[in-house]
């Protein structure tokens, strides 16, 4: 059975591999499952299947997607298809970069985005929704008032839309530099499927919602293979929250789990403690402007905040848009010319740039959908009867 279906797959390869690269593939070590799986992701690159989250969780292959080899041969796959195309020039100005994310899974890079720039997005934040992810209040902008409105630590950006209006981010995305790296360290050509901002503040409530604030180790597995550029927009020290990064475990991150393990679960700081020595924990402060790569199927978490807040602006590159939750973005609005000679090219990097599936999701996706996430959790504990805080609590602590 897995046999024929191999065969179907190879013969679906040979129009854009070679029989070498085929057999480099070894499709010989994937279960049936995986190959189903990959199966899926070229149907679904050959038919533009854009939001396939649904797709993949029908056809069960979302938790195969843990497994490195079905992860390695897919992006292989993915490779040839969309090959890379650096020039020897770029490559050799980001080799350090790709070398540093291969074996660490993270480049610092040793210029801060310039303060002109800094400010003209944190300006443009002003009047940009955020949402609490603790209670799904809206709040109207990153401003002094608005800091601890929202009852919990983090602040999420409502629309991507919204921060790739600004100019500044707009040369970010398509910053030559990263976009050459990240190119190189996927193999493939880049899909840019998320722009993400959020604040983080102290708050009392933190041992219940350090999971959902993302506070506590954790993995993710958002798309195939994934990178993403952090920038911050306020000086970090140890007080304000920085992220904390296990430097290399997206290559060994099997030592510090067990087989129970479900890539969603959040570690405690002693399970990590316990697995990796102390030169492998990272704590990312820098002073407002600096910027590093993470590739966050890596162990990583940010550190909630003692003091001040923490802003901090994300965005991230897939070697594929499969089983992402993409929120989508339109076109219009593209200004600076980086950006914009993108879109022109129709260039996968702007694969979710769509002004129809935007206008659909700010339809049928407003805040009362995030806000309907935490609505959802509370009714369902207080339905059995339970204390919220002390779901959240427990959850936090599983
Ligand atoms: O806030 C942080 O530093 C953690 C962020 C995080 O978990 C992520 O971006 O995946």
């Amino acid at each position: 059975m897995s046999t024929t279906m191999q065969t179907q797959i190879e013969s679906e390869l040979a129009d854009f591999m070679s029989p070498a690269a085929i057999e480099e593939l070894d499709l010989t070590t994937l279960s049936r499952p995986q190959l189903n799986a990959l199966a899926e992701v070229i149907k679904a690159e050959r038919d533009d299947l854009f939001l396939s989250r649904g797709h993949a969780e029908a056809t069960r292959c979302e938790k195969d997607f843990f497994d490195p080899g079905l992860t390695s041969a897919t992006s292989a796959v993915l490779g040839a298809m969309y090959p890379p195309s650096n020039s020897s020039m770029e490559a050799r100005a980001t080799s350090q970069i790709v070398e540093d994310l291969r074996n660490d899974g993270l480049h610092v890079f040793d210029v801060r985005l310039p303060v002109e720039a800094c400010s003209a997005i944190i300006d443009a934040l002003g009047s940009i929704d955020f949402v609490s992810k603790a209670s799904g209040a809206v709040l109207d902008g990153y401003r002094a008032e608005n800091l601890h409105a929202g009852h919990g630590a983090t602040h999420w950006a409502r629309d991507h839309a919204e921060l790739l209006a600004i100019p500044a981010v707009q040369r970010l995305v398509a910053d030559p530099i990263v976009l050459a790296a990240v190119e190189e360290y996927l193999g493939a050509q880049p899909v840019h499927v998320q722009t993400n901002c959020w604040w983080t503040v102290p708050t009392s409530r933190l041992t219940a919602l350090e999971s959902l604030d993302a506070q506590r180790y954790h993995q993710d597995r958002e798309y195939i293979r994934f990178v993403k550029l952090f920038v911050y927009l306020s000086d970090v020290d140890h007080e304000n929250g920085p992220h904390r990064f296990v430097v290399g475990s997206h290559n060994d991150y099997e030592q510090a789990v067990t087989s129970e393990y479900r890539f969603s679960d959040r570690l405690s700081d002693e399970q990590i403690e316990r697995s990796y020595s102390p030169d492998r924990l990272r704590r990312l402060t820098g002073a407002k402007g600096t910027m590093f790569l993470a590739d966050t199927f890596a162990f990583h978490a940010g550190l909630p905040v003692k003091s001040g807040h923490r802003l901090v602006l994300q965005i991230e590159y897939a070697n594929s848009a499969y089983f992402g939750l993409t929120q989508p973005v339109p076109r219009t609005g593209i200004t600076e010319p980086v950006l914009a000679d993108l879109v022109r090219q129709d260039d996968r990097l702007v694969l979710n740039y769509d002004d129809e599936r935007y206008e659909e999701w700010h339809e049928t996706i407003p805040a009362t959908r995030i806000a309907g996430r935490a609505e959802r959790t509370k009714r369902m504990v207080r339905a059995r009867g339970g204390d919220v805080m002390r779901f959240l609590r427990q959850r936090a602590n599983r």
